[in-house]
């Protein structure tokens, strides 16, 4: 019997495990067709050629530039007369004063760059059989083998986050048949020189960019080891002849420390990983990469049902999703995007950015930088629910770290305490409105990016963690508390100035005063600070300030379409764009839940306002749908928009995100409408929005499910109030759910009418059957 039972479980880990590999039949042609690795800082795209090899670099530190300070010294003059155009309807006069005094200099910040690319050559590969090339996310390595001139050639790659390289191991299935050249290149001011015995160096500095010099140094070392054969390194190559097996070792790293300092050693901390990954066998390097990926990467496990689809390779699935018949693919595209996480966003790390970690181009789409009006966060939203909690740190980090220069705009740009920061930042932290008036005088990013401070506390209700970020939640509160003025009509308290992201209103601009979404983040931003002050006994007046603040904010308003206003005028219909991408005023739906059934008006006015916008738009627009749908609890309309951002007009054949050419920020929030879809949790009694969060978590279980995944389970999802959930369905209905209580908070658990409320101890867990009755506890 217990022969069996392991069998059983043998066999079923080895299942899940297989159906978790992208994978193709030939080698990628192109940058958008490659398979990423990488450990939080060092990162390669692997093309998997077969008579050559291109294995792009990066490292999460290469950005252009260096330490600056973008504030402008002019913008606060100018800001009392912004206000009053605003106020008298003169919008486009507002607008061209902005973009005339109030705007930072330089206008634009500093792009994320590539090191380079290390190029394999092997000489007599190209006519080849039998190719494979796949990524198992499993165990984060890349894999492609074929079969030349009679023999049967495997390569891996992977990015190790415990040895800090990526690692290339060779082998074939004859002795003797290893045989390449390695070289380096870059776009990059930068040398390249081979080192004897068998090292590769590139040496460089980053590029100067918009009249910021570039500040940073950087190295690339590649190591080659090999059994049998021999290794001659000479000018700019090293190369390897008539080797058993070879196994190349990548470091990379830059001279920054921090956004400003910029003394650190490369040469130096290249030769260190170099010479302790060099210590390791590469069994001991996979065994250790390995174990600390699956650490993270196995906390959930997602089961949608598998068709014969899943046997197909990844890219003839991606065309044929809409279909219906392949559950697992949207199973796979969940792991990925986890897979993308883990791989992008480790602590001690910089955020991801719009590209992740992996940029092939000086001059990438927006810089490949941190947008912080949609994009940066919702890279972050699977981060909590899919169990990534440590994920989130370098975002946190990040936080931190803009307060000081987001301290000096508040100053030197708005005549304020606190910090903010606007639509963008960058490594060094640019914190000042950039681009121009229509995009970036917007003072909202800093405080939507506290929402996620606020959301690690929830789903970890570590205090001391709380203590630690209070400040900068309080800070970017204060600015607000310093800057909101009353608008004329009705003496809200609003923004001005500032706009609805990227949207153009029916004045002629996008500036103007108290847009919608702002005051939907302020609450959010004003509610967590109270909250925080009172759960750590501090602050009592300035806490009694935020709250009167708060309820002198404008209220949501319901206009004449029977929408969710999305300014403080009803000019939704007369906009230019009304379906335009961004979906602003819906933050109150999801990421945040001011709106839910229980404010039923609004609820409705929401609905109302995501019908008129329409579907359709780049893939991050239609991920953000996804969720929206899913808290509306109209599972097939979200099902339908996940079926239009996974197709090959949205997702390209490596899984990636098409804005064209390459944007990841649909690769988390796809996932995160996945997840929304199977398990939604809060921690507010939205009936009454203009209070404080309650100490209750509400679970919600299967709120949204499609009929395309009748049958399927998952394991391992975070809720806020630190529980973790495990679910079973069948025929769209709920076998058994078990909640387990790591913190010890009470919760109320939903499923379809039921509800039942559940008080625990830490660390036990109570099984539910499909009416919620419990079954036990443990
Ligand atoms: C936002 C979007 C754009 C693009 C950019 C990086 O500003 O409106 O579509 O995704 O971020």
């Amino acid at each position: 019997m217990k022969k069996l039972i392991f069998a059983v479980v043998f066999f079923a880990s080895v299942a899940g495990a297989q159906d978790l590999k992208l994978w193709y039949e030939k080698p990628a042609a192109e940058w958008v067709e490659a398979l990423p690795v990488g450990n939080g800082r060092l990162a390669a795209m692997v093309f998997g050629g077969t008579e050559n090899e291109r294995i792009q670099l990066n490292e999460g530190t290469l950005w252009a530039g260096g330490p600056y300070d973008p504030s402008s010294p002019e913008a606060l003059e100018a800001l009392p007369e912004a206000r009053r155009l605003i106020f008298a309807g003169q919008y486009r006069d507002a607008h061209d004063l902005i973009g005339w005094k109030m705007m930072a200099r330089p206008l634009e910040q500093m792009q994320y760059e590539p090191v380079g690319d290390l190029k394999l050559s092997f000489p007599g590969h190209a006519a080849m059989t039998g190719y494979r090339r796949e990524l198992d996310l499993d165990t984060a390595v890349v894999k492609v083998s074929y079969t030349a001139g009679g023999a049967r050639f495997v390569r891996e790659i992977f990015s190790s986050p415990v040895d800090q390289v990526i690692v290339i191991h060779f082998t074939a299935d004859t002795p003797g048949r290893i045989n390449f050249t390695a070289t380096m290149a870059t776009p990059q001011q930068a040398t390249v020189e081979a080192q004897p015995p068998a090292t590769l160096l590139l040496r460089g500095v980053n590029g100067d960019s918009r009249g910021i010099k570039g500040a940073l140094k950087f190295e690339a070392r590649v190591r080659v080891l090999t059994q049998g054969g021999k290794t001659t390194a000479e000018k700019r190559s090293v190369a390897v002849s008539g080797a058993d097996s070879a196994t190349l070792l990548i470091a990379a790293a830059t001279s920054y420390k921090n956004y400003k300092d910029v003394s650190g050693d490369p040469e130096a901390l290249t030769q260190a990983y170099l010479a302790k990954a060099g210590r390791k066998t590469f069994e001991t390097l996979l065994r250790d990469h390995v174990a600390e990926h699956q650490r993270l990467f196995r906390r959930v496990a997602l089961d949608l049902g598998v068709t014969d689809a899943a046997k197909l390779p990844t890219d003839q699935r991606i065309a044929r999703f809409a279909s219906g018949d392949d559950p697992q693919l949207a199973a796979l595209y969940f792991q990925f995007g986890r897979y993308l996480l883990i791989s992008s966003s480790r602590p001690g790390g910089q955020p991801v950015t719009l590209q992740g970690l992996w940029n092939e181009s000086m001059n990438p789409p927006w810089d490949s930088k941190y947008t912080i009006n949609i994009n940066t966060e919702m890279n972050y939203w699977p981060a909590e629910p899919t169990n990534l909690g440590e994920c989130v740190e370098p975002l946190i980090q990040m936080v931190r770290e803009l307060v000081e220069p987001g301290s000096r705009t508040a100053r030197v740009n708005w005549g304020a305490s606190g910090w903010v920061c606007h639509h963008n930042t960058d490594l060094w932290r640019g914190t000042a409105p950039i681009d121009g008036p229509n995009w970036g005088f917007w003072p909202m990013g800093g405080a939507w990016l506290c929402d996620h401070l606020w959301e690690h506390y929830e789903f970890g209700r570590d205090k001391a963690y709380l203590a630690n970020v209070y400040p900068v939640m309080k800070g970017a509160a204060q600015f607000f508390l310093d800057t909101l003025v009353e608008e004329p009509k009705h003496q809200w308290l609003v923004t001005c100035p500032s706009l609805s992201p990227e949207n153009k209103h029916a004045g002629g601009a996008s500036v103007c005063a108290g847009p919608t979404m702002d005051m939907e983040i302020l609450r959010d931003l004003f509610n967590h600070c109270i909250a925080a002050a009172e759960i750590l006994g501090i602050d009592n007046d300035f806490r009694a300030r935020v709250a009167a603040t708060r309820d002198r904010l404008a209220p949501l308003q319901i206009g004449t379409a029977g929408q969710l206003q999305e300014w403080l005028e009803d000019w939704d219909l007369q906009a230019p764009e009304i379906h335009h991408r961004h979906v602003s005023h819906l933050y109150a739906v999801f990421p945040s839940n001011q709106i839910t059934p229980l404010t039923p008006d609004l609820f409705a006015a929401a609905r109302e306002s995501l019908r008129i916008r329409g579907d359709a738009g780049p893939g991050w627009s239609l991920a953000w749908k996804v969720n929206l749908w899913a808290h509306m609890y109209d599972a097939e309309h979200a099902y339908k928009v996940l079926t239009m951002l996974l197709c090959p007009e949205h997702t390209l054949p490596n899984l990636l995100d098409s804005a064209p050419p390459f944007q990841i920020d649909a690769n988390f929030g796809g996932p995160s409408g996945i997840t929304e879809m199977l398990l939604q949790s809060d921690m507010t009694e939205p009936s009454t929005i203009n209070q404080q969060p309650t100490a209750i978590a509400r679970l919600h279980l299967l709120p949204a499910l499609p009929k395309a995944w009748p049958t399927g389970k998952v394991t391992g999802l975070r809720a806020r109030g630190g529980f973790e959930v495990d679910m079973r369905w069948k025929d769209g209905k709920l076998e058994e759910a078990t909640i387990r209580n790591i913190n010890g908070a009470a919760c109320k658990v939903r499923y379809a009418e039921n509800v039942v409320d559940l008080e625990a101890k830490a660390g036990s867990a109570v099984v539910l059957d499909g009416a919620l009755k419990t079954k036990r506890w443990y």
